[in-house]
């Protein structure tokens, strides 16, 4: 397993989000072709309307053996449980899911990753001791309806600037082409969901967002 932020940072290069909700086709091929085309870690978020109830586990179950045979780390969005029931590799969390330093302490040896919106968030990330963050809106997304407002790639070179040195992957509207800037900004990677998962090949589109975020890609 890796716990260090050094190997961290590697994994979270192009880190693809989704749930079934996402994807117009079977999830777990598109799983499978976008760690063909360069994937680094993938978060379970089943999430929105639509989406599965307590049998979302089988399908999780299904995803999480696909990022075993690619040796990708597989996260869970929101669901405890669930995450432990996998023994996944982390969890990731949003502002509003439960206290944070007791959900720490709960999987004390697995990532836990936090989505931040502003200094204050990230800081307190730090002292409860996330292994990363993530953040955004950075563009204007379709895929979540309440998020907070579009921060652009400004609040990244903030959050350095501010001493926030955690892992850190942007989220939130990246795509080819925009996807350069977010690294440019400090970020140690991408976030994405619908670039990849509504593309009609996901494992090209994984391909041209791993270009563009080694600084291969279009600027
Ligand atoms: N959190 C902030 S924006 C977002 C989440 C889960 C959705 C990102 O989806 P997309 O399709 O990559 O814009
Ligand atoms: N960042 C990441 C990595 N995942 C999320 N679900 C989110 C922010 C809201
Ligand atoms: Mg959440």
């Amino acid at each position: 397993m890796m716990t260090k932020a050094s190997s961290l940072r590697e994994a979270l290069k192009l880190y693809f989000v989704i749930g079934s909700v996402n994807c117009r086709t079977d999830p777990v091929a598109v799983l499978e072709e976008s760690l063909k085309g360069g994937v680094t870690c993938f978060q379970f978020r089943e999430k929105g309307e639509g989406a599965l109830g307590p049998n979302k586990a089988e399908l999780a179950k299904e995803l999480q053996k696909i990022c075993k045979r690619y040796g990708v780390p597989f996260f869970v969005n929101d669901d405890l449980e669930l995450m432990e029931t996998l023994d996944a590799d982390g969890l990731h969390i949003g502002q509003e899911d439960g206290d944070i330093p007791s959900t720490r302490s709960r999987i004390a040896g697995k990532i836990l990753g936090v989505s931040v919106h502003n200094l204050a968030e990230a800081q307190k990330a730090v002292r409860i001791g996330a292994d990363y963050v993530g953040v955004g809106p950075i563009y204007p997304t379709e895929t979540k309806k309440d998020t907070r407002e579009v921060a652009g790639t400004r609040i990244i070179q903030m959050f350095r600037s501010g001493g926030i040195a955690l892992p850190m992957v942007g989220i939130g509207g990246i795509q080819h082409g925009n996807a350069g800037a977010v690294i440019r900004s400090g970020a140690d990677g991408i976030a994405v969901i619908s670039a990849i998962s509504l593309s009609d090949s996901p494992r090209q589109a994984a391909q041209a967002l791993k270009r563009e975020v080694n600084g291969l890609g279009q600027h």
